[in-house]
């Protein structure tokens, strides 16, 4: 427990092209990269993945947000993972993120935030297990 963490790339910064100078932050920070790959997730999927969120407000911009276009979606190992990989992102609202976070640099605002990162060990493995079989990790 603890040393993995479940990460996407959110539809707008794969736009940008900021897919490279992302994964480049991750690995400097020191996680290493147990599986990954691009896929443009349907409504239902994304509607799945967030069903914690199904009775927020913003929980349908959310879906149609996360479906709008590819992600690049990952398993990162790193001691303290979860921990570690949520100080690297930053806040939630990239106004309130710290200099020299992922979100403070590359996200658009409080939607369009950039990154996804676990916020649990137990979230980190369910996750990953939504996105990744066995035989795509390393
Ligand atoms: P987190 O991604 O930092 O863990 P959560 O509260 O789990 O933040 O929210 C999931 C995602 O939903 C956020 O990353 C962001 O894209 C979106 N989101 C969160 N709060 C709002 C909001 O108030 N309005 C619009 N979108 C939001
Ligand atoms: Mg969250």
């Amino acid at each position: 427990m603890g040393n993995i963490t479940f990460t996407m790339i959110k539809p707008e910064a794969v736009e940008a092209g900021n897919i490279g100078a992302i994964l480049q932050r991750i690995e400097t920070a020191g996680f290493r990269v147990m599986a990954m790959k691009k896929i443009h997730l349907s409504p239902q999927r994304a509607g799945e993945f967030y069903a914690i969120h199904s009775e927020r407000p913003f929980y349908s911009e959310l879906v149609e947000y996360m479906s709008g276009g590819p992600i690049v979606a990952a398993i990162l190992e790193k001691e303290n993972a979860v921990t570690d990989f949520r100080k690297l992102i930053g806040a939630t609202n990239p106004a309130e993120a710290e200099p020299g976070t992922i979100r403070a640099e590359f996200a658009e605002n409080l939607s369009k935030n950039a990154i996804h990162g676990s916020d649990s060990d137990e979230n980190a493995i369910i996750e990953s297990d939504f996105h990744f079989t066995k035989e795509e990790r390393y």
